[in-house]
């Protein structure tokens, strides 16, 4: 087992540079790995460069970087079935939050004053409240503001794509080499159930019209975007019985586009929120069939599976809630900028990632191993963490679980369950636990830093194994050597399909 060596201390203590590079040295980090799928040997030097600290377009930065975003475009072009204007854009927030309003110049101040305590930052990203490219005039005065101050953090935009073709130019003046777009459909009769209207050369559309511009804008967009180099995700919501199975086209039509990842999201509905879905009673799918549509997705466009839909105000990692200790109210008076502890924190990384690699492939090198029955199915092994690639979170803490599969082909990271997801009942603790267990549908096994006794007997109850023997040890390291330990033994009753 190897020690914990800490990014912990950078991030909970002022300390000085001497005291972090001291504490650093005392280190003894040591094997696990890292479930990244891609990574440097797998693509351009200048793209890897260009997502290397991104969480959301690297599954490995995740780990380590955070993003944050600034709601300073509040006006939208179209109306999706999902979304609630007096809310914020569902497209790349979770619907029914509504976040702080700011102008170009608030935001500056704000993403300065984030910088200075949160070292992970790496990415501001302007994804609404409304569209970012409709409400361009504000996206780009804040980029240009906060571009005067901090030199070092990366551009992201999420748009809805309408605009999209009209502003090219602008996004890559601004060096924004992140783009997302929501792309829901290929065929505009589907896109007739997802969008009843769209405003467009200064006149609303609507129907099976309306979504054929929408489409039409949204692949010229991509097209052009990948054109130039500039890396495109797309985003697609999941609308089980509308949507679900032609996604399939829409992974291929954005692949044959170039665009570098596809990100599938669950539509998350509820008649509380208030939107067309929501009052129909349109559900959302189920975690096995989020992963069953992203099983069949493989070998098209890469497949990002480790968005959070994040809060329309996100500070933090991804999952990670920071928000509300930078509402404007508690900014400081006058702020700087101070880079020292973000450069520290970055050199200290670059050293965690190596090691963690290492420890990955040699976990993935002892599974080539494995005595593996012929008939054998993977594993789903789920995890508390709270960053750094490492099972550091005690059970009753974790908000969510992250869920990884693994077999003798290795170990690899298929996304994340949240237990609030499922909270609609009553709270007591045995409702929670409760909702955890519905939550780890298919998953066998919990690997955790610290568990109590009451949680652990009810989860054993329930089929699941867990263990905390691998505690502060690197995920995927630990994963392989439990699958090595306990391969032919895992109850088949929870062995995933
Ligand atoms: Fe924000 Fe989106 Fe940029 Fe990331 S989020 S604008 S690409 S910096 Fe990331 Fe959040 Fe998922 Fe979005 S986890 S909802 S994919
Ligand atoms: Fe809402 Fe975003 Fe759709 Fe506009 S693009 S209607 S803000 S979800």
């Amino acid at each position: 087992m190897s020690q914990v060596i800490s990014l912990d201390s950078i991030l909970t203590q002022p300390a000085s540079a001497a005291d972090m590079r001291a504490d650093l040295s005392k280190g003894g980090c040591s094997s696990s790995a890292c479930g990244s799928s891609d990574g440097p040997a797998d693509m351009p030097a200048e793209v890897w460069e260009k997502i290397k600290d991104h969480p959301c377009y690297s599954e490995e930065a995740h780990h380590y970087f955070a993003r944050m975003h600034v709601a300073v475009a509040p006006a939208c072009n179209i109306q999706c079935n999902y979304c609630n204007r007096k809310y914020d854009c569902a497209n790349e927030s979770r619907p029914g939050v509504v976040s702080e309003r700011l102008t170009p110049e608030q935001a500056a101040r704000k993403v300065v004053a984030v910088a200075n305590e949160v070292p992970q930052l790496s990415v501001l990203g302007i994804a609404g409240p409304g569209d970012s490219l409709f409400d361009w005039r504000k996206t780009f005065k804040t980029f240009e503001l906060v571009e005067q101050h901090l030199p070092d953090i990366k551009f992201c935009i999420s748009t809805n794509g309408l605009a999209l073709p009209d502003h090219v130019d602008e996004i890559a003046k601004h060096n924004i080499d992140h783009v997302t777009i929501t792309i829901n459909m290929v065929d505009p009769e589907i896109g007739a159930q997802i969008y009843p209207w769209i405003y467009h050369d200064g006149r609303r559309h609507e129907g099976i019209e309306a979504s054929r511009i929408l489409h039409e804008r949204q692949m010229l967009g991509l097209e052009m975007l990948t054109a130039r180099g500039i890396l495109v995700k797309i985003n697609s919501v999941m609308i089980p019985g509308i949507n679900d199975q032609h996604l399939k086209v829409v992974n291929a039509e954005v692949k044959k586009r170039g665009a570098f990842l596809h990100n599938v999201m669950p539509l998350i509905s509820a008649a509380e929120h208030g939107t067309h879905f929501g009052l129909v009673g349109q559900r959302g799918p189920t975690p096995m069939e989020l992963k069953a549509l992203q099983d069949d997705l493989a070998g098209g466009a890469n497949l990002m599976r480790h968005c959070r839909q994040c809060r329309a105000d996100a500070v933090g990692l991804l999952g990670e809630d920071r928000g509300q200790e930078f509402t404007l109210d508690k900014l400081p008076e006058d702020i700087s900028y101070d880079p020292e502890k973000r450069k520290l924190y970055r050199e200290l990384v670059e050293a965690e990632r190596a090691d963690h690699r290492k420890a990955t492939a040699e976990a993935t090198e002892a599974l080539a191993h494995v005595a593996e029955p012929a008939a054998a199915k993977p594993l789903l092994v789920a995890v508390t963490t709270k960053g750094g690639g490492r099972i550091n979170q005690h059970f009753g803490h974790a908000r969510e679980f992250q869920v990884f599969e693994v077999d003798a082909t290795g170990v690899r990271f298929i996304g994340h369950r949240r237990a609030d997801n499922y909270c609609v009942g009553g709270y007591g603790e045995d409702d929670k636990l409760d909702v955890i267990i519905a939550a780890l549908e298919g998953v066998s096994t919990v690997l955790t830093a610290k568990i109590g006794d009451c949680p652990r007997e009810a989860l054993e109850k329930a089929g699941l194994t867990v263990s905390d023997v691998y505690a502060y040890e690197y995920i995927e390291s630990s994963i392989g050597a439990y699958y090595t330990a306990t391969v032919g033994t895992v109850d088949a009753g929870r062995v995933s399909a």
